[in-house]
Order: C-alpha cells, then structure tokens, then sequence
C-alpha cells in the first residue's frame, strides 16, 4: 500500500475535474486527479454509442476559461459528435499539461475525514492512499450506468451491449436483428443510426420521449470566424440566461397568444432552438394549460412524421408534461419508425418477460435478437457521488446522511462533511443548465473560497446545517411551482427503485443561481464556517 498527499484529492477526470485541476493547480495548489478509466474525458469516454452528441451546441459545450483556446478550437459541426468532444478534451488535456496530475486506473472506493489532521484520505480499488486537506467530486451527473438485470441473461445467445459502456472497437451491425431497450436521449440518438445498417430494429419502449428535430449542420468557416470574432460576448449571454444556452427568455406566456401566433412561434423554436423548444415560453414548465399547448404542437408533429397508424399512437407521450422529463434533440428519430425494417414495441403494455437463448421475450410472444442495446440511461445525479463510501465527521458516511435524498448548501459543500465539494452536485442546477457552464462556475467559485482559506489561514470548511436545510428547503419550493414533479424522472429519483422521491436540482436557472453563490462569497462565505488553524 502505498500513500500519497497533495492539497486537493479530485475525484474524475472528466470536463469537471480536468476544470478544476488546471484552475487549483493554477492557484498553486498540489492537485491529484484520481480516475478509474483509461484516459480523460468521463462520460465523453464511455459513452460512444453509434450517433452520440452533445445536444447542447459545440460553441457553449467547451470551455469558457481560456481565450487561446477558444480561438485555436475549431468545432465542425453545430452539435459536436462524441468522437470530436473526447478529442477536444484530450487536446485541453494536453495544452494544459495536465496528463501528469491525472493517475488513471484508480478507482476511488472510499474517502475518510480525519477531524484531527483535518484531511481527507481517498482509497483506490488497488489499495493506494490519497491524502488532501480537500475532496472534490468531481464525478458527473451521468455517469453510474443503470442495467436493468432481465431475467434470462445468460441464456441469451446473442451480444448484449449499452450505451454508457460501448465497446472501444466498431460494433458491426449489418445483417444483424438488433433490439434496444430505451428511448431517452442515448436510444433516440443511436436507433437512427443503427437501424441504417442493421437488418432489423426491434425498439422496447416504455415511455414516450418528446423530442425536437437537431437540425445539425457543419460550420462553416465565415460561421467559425463570426462566433470567435465576438466570443466573449457570447459567453456574456449564455451566462446571464437561465438556461446558460443564451436563449432570451420570452417573457409571454404560451396562453397570452392566440392558437395560430403560438405555433409561429413553436414552429420557429422546433426549426432552430433544439433544446431550447421548451423555452419558447417563459411558463411552459410552470403552468399546465401552457405546457398543454407546447405538449400537442410536438404531438402533431410527430403524427404528421410518422406513418403507421398504431406506431403513431404509441409514440405519442400522453401522460406527463413536456419538458418535465428531459426532453431529446434527434435527428430523423420518428422518422425512422416509418422504415420497414423498425418495429416499436410498448413495454407498457406488452412487458419484457425475460431473456431467452434467441431474444427477448414480451408478454405477447419472442422477438429474436442477435444484439441487445441497453440505453437504459443512468442511476443519475447522486449514483456516482455515493458509489464510494465517504464517511464524514463522527463517522456517518453520505449514503446515510442522504438517506431521504440528497441535503447540500448550493449544491457545493454538506454539513457533516467538511472539505468536500461536489461539481454540479445535487442541489445545483446542474443538468437543468448548461452543465459545462456550471462546471465552470464552481470551480472557480471553489477556487476563490480555497485560495482565501489559504489567505486567512483557515484549515476547515463546512456548511452549516441551518444553511443546508434552508437551502434544501427553498429548492424544494421552488421545485412545487414548477411541473418537474408531475412526470416520473431522474430529476425526481424515479429511475432506480427504492431512491427517495424528491426533487435534486435548483430550478431557479443558472444565472439567478450565479448570483446567489456570488453573493455568499462576498458575504464572506455565509452558511459556511471557516476555522481550523492550518497546518
Ligand atoms: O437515459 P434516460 P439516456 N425497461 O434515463 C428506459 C444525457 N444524454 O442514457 O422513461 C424498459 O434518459 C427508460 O424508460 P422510462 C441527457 O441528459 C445527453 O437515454 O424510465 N425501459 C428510458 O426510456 C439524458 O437525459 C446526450 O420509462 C427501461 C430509457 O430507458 C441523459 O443523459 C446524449 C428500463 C433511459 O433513458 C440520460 O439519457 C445522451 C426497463 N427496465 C444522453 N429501464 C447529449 O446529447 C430504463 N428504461 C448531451
């Protein structure tokens, strides 16, 4: 066994903890990023399924810190392919010298706090010691795979794979019956894609997804040019919108338009904005009559892709609001159901009963598969950060601390565990914004309460509880004026059975949450005690 000590233990090496390695290291501060794959990147790494993309387009999806960087990067594509994120990121890795602070193949099973030296101490799967005065997590929303265990498994012929997990080398389709389970964003990127190539689609749906057409399209060189000309000034929007995408929100409510003003204005979001669909209104997410009419504008619109009349019926979400559930930005999703080589099946009403040696068994009758594609998504937002054991002060560990969900003051620090930050973690805004803008936030926001704590020789951080509960309490608020709560989602902890059902995120959007750490900082961190003399 052997130990290691630097200031600050990170835990992953995707966009978040690469973020915050550049900047501590920066603030001269000894760095170590523990993380359990093979190279930088995070879900970015794992997650190469045939279509993935980021539906948040390239220019907003990178980083903001480096002008250098910005204007020497050239994205190809509107919405940039997973192949071309992982690249972006090894270069940033690479520009930035930082492959030498990232010790790959360690996975992080436990951290312990250690009130008297006042240090955190992580442990790898192998048995290596990481000791730092602080812990980040820096560890995703995304990131713990959810596989649901289908009875029958191993007497399963065929190849059985999922999207958070692709398999490094080409998967070849052709000729192939492929089934895939799921249509969230991971099944309704990949099954256009594969059912190009296979022989046969067979797609296992249990909810209907909303989703909105891509429209993707290369950049072009005057494109490229435009966007880095005024760069900053792009960033500027994106962090003082809500979304942190840079939408304006429009201040009219869906009802205050009349029916045919109202699809002028869906028509032009389901033409460009993509994600941004559900912005089109500023109460599309908090009044169910609004909701409604974003709800049959996507609904007719799919009728009029689709052909066939009982595929039709069951691709048409009926029973929660849009954009409630994450909504998926496709291309050419519905479309595919209309080839003659795709069939959709209605888990809901003709469930999966179990694996067999030649496919997947409905209650209907067998449908024979040579490959099964998992995009079953993820145990989402707290999966990752609680899969090591971190055992706080007087022994109580996260797991038992957010036994009824997850507690945090902003979403940054939780009391009972000093020197513990989380990136994007629960009770941020996290995957309600643009998530590489609020990687960003907090990093430097962490980096400015650190830098100071080492200013004023301060050794220990902790939220204080009162904080935490108010905090936790005024999300929760918040959260009850919007719709979030009406659909059964990974917002709300509905994707693994036995999660707690409450609602993990801040609603209140990125740049109203921007405002709110800021204030704290300048208020001299208020909810959080400083002290401990340093060492
Ligand atoms: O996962 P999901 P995902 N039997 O949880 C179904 C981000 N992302 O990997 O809705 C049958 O959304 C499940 O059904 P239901 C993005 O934030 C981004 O697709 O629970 N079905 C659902 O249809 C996204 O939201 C990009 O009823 C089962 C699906 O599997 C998030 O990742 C690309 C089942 C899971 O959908 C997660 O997306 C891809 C079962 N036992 C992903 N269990 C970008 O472009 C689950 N399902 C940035």
């Amino acid at each position: 066994m052997t130990g290691h000590e630097v200031d600050v233990v990170v835990v992953g090496a995707g966009f978040a903890g690469l973020r915050a390695l550049h900047t501590l290291r920066g603030a001269g501060l000894r760095v170590a990023v523990l993380e359990s794959g093979d190279g930088v990147g995070g879900v970015w790494r794992w997650n190469r399924y045939p279509g993935a993309r980021c539906d948040i387009e390239s220019y907003d999806y990178s980083y903001g810190f480096s002008d250098d960087l910005e204007q020497e990067w050239r994205w190809s594509e509107r919405y940039a392919t997973q192949p071309e994120i992982l690249r972006y990121v090894e270069h940033v890795a690479d520009r930035f010298d930082l492959h030498r602070d990232v010790h790959l193949h360690r996975r992080v099973v436990a951290a312990d706090w250690d009130d008297d030296g006042a240090r955190w101490t992580a442990r790898t799967e192998d048995g290596d010691t990481w000791a730092g005065r602080f812990l980040i997590m820096a560890v995703g929303n995304l990131s713990t795979t959810k596989r649901p265990a289908f009875p029958g498994e191993d007497a399963f012929g065929g190849e059985i794979l999922h999207t958070a997990e692709w398999p490094t080398t080409p998967v070849a389709f052709a000729g192939r019956r492929v089934g895939v389970v799921g249509t969230g964003s991971s099944g309704i990127q990949s099954i256009p894609v594969i059912s190009r190539e296979a022989e046969h689609v067979t797609v296992f749906q249990r909810t209907p997804a909303f989703s909105v057409p891509a429209r993707h399209a290369p950049v072009s060189d005057e494109q490229d040019a435009a966007i880095k000309a005024d760069y900053a000034a792009r960033r500027a929007r994106a962090a003082s919108s809500p979304s942190g995408l840079g939408f304006v929100p429009n201040r009219r409510s869906a009802l205050d338009d009349t029916p045919e003003e109202r699809d002028a204005v869906f028509e032009r979001a389901w033409d460009g904005d993509g994600f941004g669909f559900v912005l089109a209104y500023h109460d599309l997410l908090l009044d169910q009559a609004a909701n409604d009419t974003a709800a049959d504008f996507c609904r007719a619109k799919i009728s009029a892709i689709v052909e066939d009349p009982g595929t039709r019926e069951k691709l048409l979400p009926t029973d929660y609001p849009m954009g409630a559930k994450r909504p998926c930005v496709d291309s050419g999703y519905y479309e595919t159901f209309n080839r003659e080589n795709v069939a959709l099946v209605d888990v809901r009403a003709d469930p999966i009963e179990r694996l067999t040696a030649t496919g997947l068994r409905t209650a209907s009758g067998d449908h024979d598969l040579d490959v099964l594609v998992l995009a079953t998504g993820f145990d989402a937002i707290t999966g990752s950060l609680l899969k090591p054991t971190i055992t706080g002060r007087d022994g109580v560990t996260l797991a038992e601390a957010w036994r009824d969900g997850p507690v945090t003051y902003l979403g940054l620090g939780v009391a009972g565990f000093p020197n513990l930050f989380a990136i994007t973690g629960p009770g941020s805004p996290a995957l309600l914004a643009n998530v590489l803008l609020g990687i960003e936030q907090h990093v430097d926001w962490i980096a400015g309460l650190l830098t100071r704590m080492r200013d004023e020789g301060h050794a220990v951080v902790e939220a204080d509880r009162d904080a935490q509960e108010r905090w936790t309490a005024h999300l929760l608020e918040r959260a009850d004026e919007t719709l979030y709560p009406k659909a059964r989602s990974y917002y709300m902890g509905d994707e693994v059975e036995g999660k707690p059902r409450v609602f993990m995120l801040y609603p209140g959007g990125i740049r109203q949450y921007r405002r709110i750490i800021e204030r704290v900082a300048a208020d001299g961190y208020e909810g959080f005690h400083l002290g401990g003399a340093a060492a």
